[in-house]
């Protein structure tokens, strides 16, 4: 039988810090009843989905900036989110910022989580490429801070077994990265979700501004192809706080074909029936990782660099 999922990859318009956490949910809830309603097994939310992104402000106050972290989800904030997706019985990936204190120290992450159709969590996620800057850059039209408000993450890349296949999760910026796919895929993975915020403007690199879009498509169709995955990627779009960041919530076949995308920069659903076993013919012919890597031969290539030909 045929391995498919039904996800619905459901892109946020600009969260306003004016907005509370209680508006903000509703607006999940309302795009959750949607994917049930579609008949949707999985919806995807995007990164730090319960908030503005923060990250592109500068925040002295330690009591203000903690307001944008969750110290636990699913929680008190996000319970009507879970128990809602438990009755409609459909799993929920969901991006979040995360304190907690380990051995008494505070730590801050930008976290996702994986529940299932019972509401179970089947796993968690920190990102691990936080890109920008940790100082005030007060030049620029707006801030990159995610090294200042988060510390890398320190969970590694893991896949679970879930939704009938092999699934990992990474956030935004890793996902220009070919390490986070390829061990995602050394893990087994079948479909990667990720979550994103992309500004359409790069206040240091501005020549790069007319590439944003292509270039956020051209790393997940590479990473989606070159590792036989799924990828579910689902942004937080429109004008937010001064900040215009791209839509292009897309959903993309292990061909590296983007199979369905967003039109808007606001609240929108996309939805998609993802056949799992479209990894095979991948997986296991085109670029079948046992038959065809050699990872030794890898090793010796970077060991010759700056050796004199014979
Ligand atoms: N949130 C996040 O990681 N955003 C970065 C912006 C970097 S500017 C190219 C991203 O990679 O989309």
């Amino acid at each position: 039988m045929a391995r498919i999922i039904r996800i619905a990859a459901a892109q946020s318009g600009p969260v306003l810090r004016s907005e509370t956490r209680v508006q903000t949910l509703q607006r999940l809830i309302s795009m959750l009843q949607d994917a049930a309603s579609a008949g949707a097994d999985l919806i995807v939310f995007t990164e730090c989905a319960l908030t503005p992104f923060f990250s592109h402000w500068w925040i002295e106050d330690e009591a203000e900036l903690d307001t944008y972290y969750e110290d636990a989800v699913p929680g008190v904030t996000t319970q009507a989110l879970f128990e809602e997706a438990q009755r409609l019985q459909i799993g929920v990936h969901l991006g979040y910022a995360e304190r907690c204190v380990r051995n008494g120290r505070k730590r801050r992450f930008n976290s996702s989580v994986l529940v299932d159709a019972q509401g179970d969590v089947i796993g968690r996620f920190r990102k691990i490429h936080l890109p920008g800057h940790a100082d005030h850059r007060p030049d620029n039209p707006f801030q990159n801070l995610e090294k200042r408000y988060f510390e890398t993450g320190d969970l590694g890349f893991p896949t679970w077994n879930a939704f009938g296949g092999v699934v990992g999760m990474c956030i935004c910026n890793d996902r220009r990265w070919s390490e986070t796919y390829r061990v995602l895929a050394l893990g087994g993975a079948e479909l990667i979700l990720l979550g994103y915020n992309t500004p359409d403007h790069i206040p240091e690199h501005p020549e790069l501004d007319r590439l944003v879009n292509f270039q956020h498509q051209l790393c997940m169709q590479a990473g989606a192809y070159q590792n036989g995955c799924w990828v579910v990627a689902v942004g937080k779009a429109g004008m937010e706080e001064g900040v215009s960041q791209i839509g292009l919530t897309s959903i993309i076949a292990p061909s590296g074909e983007i199979v369905a995308q967003s039109k808007t920069t606001g609240d929108e659903l996309i939805i998609h029936d993802c056949n799992l076993d479209d990894t095979r013919v991948y997986k296991e012919a085109m670029l079948n990782f046992e038959k065809n890597r050699s990872p030794e031969h890898y090793q010796a290539i970077t060991a010759q660099r700056g050796a004199k030909t014979p």
